[in-house]
């Protein structure tokens, strides 16, 4: 059947046009007109300056022909599900109102947004949910005066900037497909639910961690979406749960972040606490931090699932000798620009000098060892009060009196009232 119309809207008013040359490709054929919305179409000519509006229609060969592309463009699955509320914002909502989101404001900011996914894209009618695998094998061991680095962020990439390219590939494959299509590619930052849109999408189930999951690869991957006004073919969602009576993830939890299963408290998590947090963390917290200063992956590591995960073969994805696991001591040397030049284009700029200066002085403290001290002295030094309130508790853990007079020593010359308060609990042993 050859393409005869297509339906155009905007905002309310439905119409048809003929199909003009080089409007589709010429093997793409219309086969869906939604009846109900063909009997209200109208198409007044003084409307025809928007037919540039969100389409909708669909191109039979278009769902398959798209998944390949994805494939060839590295991504590891897709599945496309309809543009709905998603069936857990109720939970998102009680979470938000629970306080778990701590500091993230823009969750709360943009709640409203969440509702529906036409937040993200005017007149969405698809989400293509794309999976990319990153396992690269099991981390090195840390040793004193190194840090781990979540694998997620190991390869010294940052996965939004890898992703965000390829999506564009996609979007503009559909374009190419049906020039007028509107798409818009999303990884993180965009008010959607990925997990749950990627479950709709038969991606797989969101596990007692809070993550998705499946059967092949555990959660050692990144979602990222594609919407689009188009009508495509969708597949059935993941309705099977296949954590059954295991709870390795929420045991292992050091700093039991978890309420209850499937539920996560975002503000005891150390990727929380590594990456997004922009104070000190809860001293109760501190040392159930270890030598993680970027992420976390241990309620991924023990999960049964995730043992099955297939190595990636992406260049991107590769892991960096230098970043995982970090050398921290070298860290306290880089000034502004040299971390700028040293970390820009990876994930731990987020977490900025610093964060990073911040959870290396704290992993230090964990794991003291002499030759740390001069380190965190000068640490005590920097001219960012986080920093050195972190070196003061982190002194605080070293048995060497050398730790307690450095921290006596600087104590004079400190101003910062929560600097203050870090050294007085130091020197009073009360650190925990
Ligand atoms: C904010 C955020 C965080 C926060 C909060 C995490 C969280 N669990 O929500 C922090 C900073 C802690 C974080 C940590 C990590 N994150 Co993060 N994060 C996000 C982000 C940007 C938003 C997530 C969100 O909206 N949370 C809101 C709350 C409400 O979600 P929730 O608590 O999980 O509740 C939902 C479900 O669990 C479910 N639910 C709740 N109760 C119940 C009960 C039952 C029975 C069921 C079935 C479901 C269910 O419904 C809720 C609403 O959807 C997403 C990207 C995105 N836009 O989706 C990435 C994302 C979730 N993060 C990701 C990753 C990789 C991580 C880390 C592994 C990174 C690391 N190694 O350090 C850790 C994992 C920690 C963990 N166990 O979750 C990936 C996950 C990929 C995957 N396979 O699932 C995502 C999708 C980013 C991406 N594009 O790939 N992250
Ligand atoms: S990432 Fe680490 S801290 Fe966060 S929930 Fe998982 S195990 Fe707990
Ligand atoms: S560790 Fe067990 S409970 Fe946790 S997500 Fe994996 S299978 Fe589910």
């Amino acid at each position: 059947m050859k393409p005869s119309s297509i339906i155009f809207r905007q905002a309310g008013p439905i119409f048809r046009r003929p199909v003009g040359p080089g409007r589709l490709d010429s093997t793409a054929e219309l086969d869906y007109l939604d009846p109900q919305r063909l009997r209200h179409a109208a198409a007044p000519s003084s409307q025809r300056e928007v037919w540039t509006a969100s389409v909708i229609m669909h191109v039979p060969q278009l769902t398959p022909n798209l998944k390949q592309e994805a494939t060839r463009l590295g991504f590891n699955a897709v599945g496309i599900c309809p543009a709905v509320t998603p069936a857990g914002i109720h939970r998102f909502r009680d979470w938000l109102a629970a306080g778990y989101a701590g500091q993230m404001h823009y969750l709360e900011d943009r709640a409203a947004a969440y509702e529906h996914p036409e937040h993200v894209l005017h007149g969405v009618r698809s989400l293509v949910m794309l999976r990319t695998d990153y396992w690269t094998g099991p981390a090195p061991a840390s040793s004193p005066g190194t840090g781990r680095v979540s694998r997620y962020a190991g390869s010294g990439l940052d996965y939004h900037d890898v992703i965000h390219a390829r999506l564009k590939q996609l979007a503009q494959f559909v374009r190419q497909e049906v020039p007028t299509a509107l798409t818009r590619g999303v990884v993180d930052t965009a008010p959607l639910l990925e997990r749950e849109f990627a479950q709709m999408a038969g991606l797989g189930w969101i596990g007692k961690n809070t993550l998705l999951l499946n059967r092949q690869s555990g959660s050692w991957f990144f979602l990222a979406a594609l919407l689009t006004n188009l009508e495509l073919d969708y597949d059935d969602a993941y309705e099977t749960d296949h954590c059954g009576s295991c709870r390795a993830c929420l045991d292992v939890c050091p700093t039991q972040a978890f309420p209850q299963p499937y539920l996560l408290d975002a503000r005891r998590c150390l990727s929380y606490l590594t990456i997004e947090l922009r104070d000190l963390p809860p001293t109760e917290l501190r040392g159930a931090m270890g030598d993680w200063v970027f992420g976390c992956d241990l309620c991924q590591e023990v999960c049964p699932w995730s043992q099955r995960a297939p190595w990636s073969t992406d260049e991107a994805f590769r892991r960096r000798e230098d970043l995982s696991p970090l050398a921290l001591r070298p860290l306290f040397e880089l000034d502004e620009n040299a971390f700028r030049e040293r970390f820009r284009r990876t994930p731990l700029w987020r977490a900025k000098r610093r964060g990073i200066l911040r959870n290396a002085a704290l992993a230090l403290g964990n794991r003291p060892f002499p030759a740390a001290i001069p380190t965190l002295q000068r640490a005590l030094q920097d001219a960012e009060p986080l920093v050195r309130g972190a070196a003061a508790w982190a002194l605080g853990r070293f048995p060497q009196a050398s730790a307690r007079a450095a921290i006596e020593q600087h104590q004079a010359h400190e101003t910062d009232e929560m600097v203050l308060s870090e050294m007085a609990a130091a020197l009073a042993g009360s650190p925990s």
